[in-house]
């Protein structure tokens, strides 16, 4: 078992770990489980990833079956969308699979119901991952030799279709495919983009039915999200074509430490399949060196966004900024850089205003909100990743703090989808936000228990 924060006694652990696989189970869907109970009915990309890994070591045929459910979806370009519909929940979440008018386009999967853009490529590090907790790794050679070919055809998508000067960097077309959608660094990109709202088509949402309003994206920020689908779905998704004067197009920190991370979980798993892992060896130098390149910003020391249609950076701090620790990207200087980020006033408050580990926006940006999605809540996935960044560059301690932060909040509050990062709470603020019983708040902290 992994070592735990020393305040956790048995007891704790035990019931913690209880509740999370409830969680788990009650939002199962079969073959797959819904990232929550209400608001996002159907199945998600880079949830996926991490709810599976809450399986890994109680029901890995479970774990298994989370990723081959998504992998249904994938397109015959290697795009892995980032939602792949049930018929079951039809009409409950918005945008859901007609609006997105991918039926018919000639690469996607006729047998699945998809969304027309992708997520974060965390796929090859999770199955990594299941590799090592495998029970019986003869019996699932089969299961990896297939995924492996997968995640290998989803990265050879992005580093053709979405790096198209061959820079190491692959784009993102929507807020959507961060993962981060409602970050203040999509607003500094959407001021660049020419909107026209007569011409939005209409749309009704239904995320303000489970959240209140102001824990969720303001309507100014969905016209944009739906006007860059709409955009999307005229062009019948056509790749490379379709992008030629298309407006949101951004290089992603997160979004490319993650792929960095993955490809180099691929190089491990082909060697053990025994397979050719010489391109995955040149995409990850590559994408290392235009991280430090173009994403380093020294004098925020954190990388940040480009901006690749309009050519400029978005220098907004976020934790998408401090990903990177996950790949081999920085040095040992721009690691000490970014861990003295974190334990700054920007991340961590002052000793009379302390803050949890790690804000998804810094407390000092201008767009910083504590409790509106993505704008500085605590988000449980970001802190696993943080954790494991940080140990990968030799900071164990500043990983402990990452890791026991994320574990006090479910502790106290429950297994939300994010949290409030100030430690002290005023009267009547909740601490927990946006959809309870949350499938990888509860996943990743079974991961952490070691259970
Ligand atoms: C959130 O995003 C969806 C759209 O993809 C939404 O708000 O409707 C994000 O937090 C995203 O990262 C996450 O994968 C998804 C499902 O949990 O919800």
């Amino acid at each position: 078992m992994t070592d735990l924060p020393t305040s956790f006694d048995a007891a704790t652990v035990q019931s913690i770990a209880a509740a999370a696989r409830n969680v788990l189970n009650n939002n199962r869907q079969g073959a797959y489980t819904k990232p929550a109970p209400a608001l996002y009915p159907h199945q998600w990309n880079w949830d996926a990833g991490f709810i599976a890994l809450g399986y890994a070591r109680s029901d890995f045929h479970q774990a298994c079956s989370e990723l081959t459910a998504l992998f249904r979806g994938q397109w015959a370009n290697g795009m892995l969308p980032q939602i792949v519909f049930s018929v079951q929940h039809v009409g409950k979440y918005f945008p859901g699979y007609f609006f997105w008018e991918t039926r018919g386009v000639p690469e996607k999967p006729r047998n699945a119901r998809t969304s027309g853009i992708t997520m974060p490529p965390v796929h090859g590090f999770i199955l990594n991952r299941l590799l090592s907790l495998a029970p019986d790794l003869k019996a699932s050679r089969p299961f990896f030799r297939r995924m492996f070919d997968r995640v290998l055809l989803q990265h050879q998508y992005l580093y053709s279709y979405r790096d198209p000067e061959r820079e190491g960097l692959a784009f993102i077309c929507h807020p959507w495919e961060s993962g981060m959608d409602n970050l203040p660094s999509w607003e500094e990109m959407f001021t660049q983009i020419q909107f026209d709202p007569s011409a939005l088509p209409p749309y009704e949402r239904r995320d303000l039915e489970h959240v209140d309003a102001p824990y969720r994206p303001r309507r100014q920020s969905y016209d944009r999200y739906i006007f860059l689908v709409d955009l999307l779905r005229k062009q019948r998704y056509r790749e490379p074509e379709g992008w030629a004067d298309y407006p949101f197009q951004v290089q992603e920190p997160m979004f490319n430490a993650i792929l960095s991370n993955s490809n180099e979980a691929l190089v491990e798993l082909g060697r053990w399949l025994k397979c050719d892992t010489g391109r995955l060896q040149e995409w990850t130098a590559q994408t290392n060196q235009a991280l430090n390149a173009r994403l380093w910003d020294e004098k925020r020391s954190c990388y940040v966004s480009y901006d690749r249609v309009n050519r400029r950076h978005i220098p907004i701090v976020t934790a998408g900024g401090l990903i990177p620790l996950l790949c081999g990207a920085p040095n040992a200087r721009q690691a000490a850089q970014m861990t003295a980020l974190l334990k700054s006033p920007s991340f961590a408050g002052t000793t009379e205003r302390p803050a949890w580990l790690c804000a998804s926006t810094a407390l000092d940006e201008p767009g910083f909100d504590p409790q509106r999605y993505w704008r500085g809540p605590v988000w449980v996935n970001m802190n696993w990743m943080l954790y494991h960044g940080l140990r990968r560059h030799g900071h164990a301690a500043l990983a402990d703090r990452v890791r026991a932060d994320a574990l006090e909040l479910v502790r106290r509050f429950g297994f939300w989808e994010y949290y409030d990062p100030w430690k002290e709470l005023s009267a009547g603020e909740a601490g927990g936000y946006g959809a309870d019983r949350f499938s990888w708040t509860a996943a990743l902290t079974l991961e952490w228990l070691g259970r």
